[in-house]
């Protein structure tokens, strides 16, 4: 089951990363990941860019535990049945000019929130309001074949990347103390044809219209993602 789970992801991998031929400015499975998974936020600037993160290890996606396609093996603890509920990464990323749009796409078990040079720009799977380091997500993806390893796609605001290098922080929640699995990986595209433009936005329009439906079964409020130009409250 979990072999096929790999296959079915990785094909879904293949098929967004060449989809787009437009210059990936973190391509997926990328090295250079920045991570702590130490399970406590011990810096309440992490996300900034101009964090010193040189004492955090790192490695290359996918990163996390307790599946066979985890390139990065992280840390859940000590004990199995307690573990660390959440995962810090970081990576800089350097945009060599302005793009029309930029658009990103993520996998993340269980819940994720993702940070442009020190703005929230995404949220998956997790609840509204402010975000702390033992904030669980929604809901467990790991038993749900269809969303385990999918690339959830979403739109970043323009004004928030600049030419030169930027950085990317993202913390990836579990939904439960017990959980068998963590992973973690993202990509970053610049797009500058309106073909390609399209297509990510018919991409981000139909992921959103499968997780309303999903929040709707969740009887959750709809954080699962958010329209361009529409972002949550950063806390
Ligand atoms: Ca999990």
């Amino acid at each position: 089951m979990k072999l096929k789970l790999c296959v079915v992801g990785f094909v879904l991998a293949l098929t967004n990363v060449g989809a787009y031929s437009a210059e990936p400015l973190i391509p997926a499975a990328s090295k250079g990941w920045k991570y702590q998974d130490r399970g406590i936020r011990t810096n309440v600037n992490w996300r900034i860019a101009a964090f010193d993160d040189s004492r955090w290890s790192n490695g290359p996606a996918l990163l996390g535990y307790g599946d066979r396609d985890i390139r990065t093996q992280l840390s859940f603890g000590d004990n199995p049945r307690n573990k660390r509920r959440v995962a810090f990464f970081r990576r800089t990323f350097v945009a060599p000019r302005q793009f029309k749009r930029y658009f990103g796409e993520i996998c993340c078990d269980d819940g994720a929130v993702v940070y442009v040079n020190g703005k929230e720009v995404q949220r998956f799977n997790m609840p509204a309001g402010p975000i702390r380091q033992n904030t669980l997500a929604l809901s467990a993806v790991g038993s749900d074949s269809e969303v385990e390893r999918k690339r959830h796609p979403f739109f970043i605001d323009p004004q928030l990347i600049q030419n030169g290098e930027n950085v990317v922080a993202v913390s990836v929640h579990q939904a439960n103390p017990t959980s068998s699995d963590l992973a973690f990986d993202l990509e970053f595209v610049g797009l500058e044809s309106e073909e390609e433009i399209a297509q990510a936005q018919t991409e981000v329009d139909q992921h959103n219209r499968v997780n309303e439906a999903r929040e709707t079964n969740l009887g959750v409020s709809p954080v699962f993602h958010f329209k361009s130009g529409d972002p949550p409250k950063t806390q």
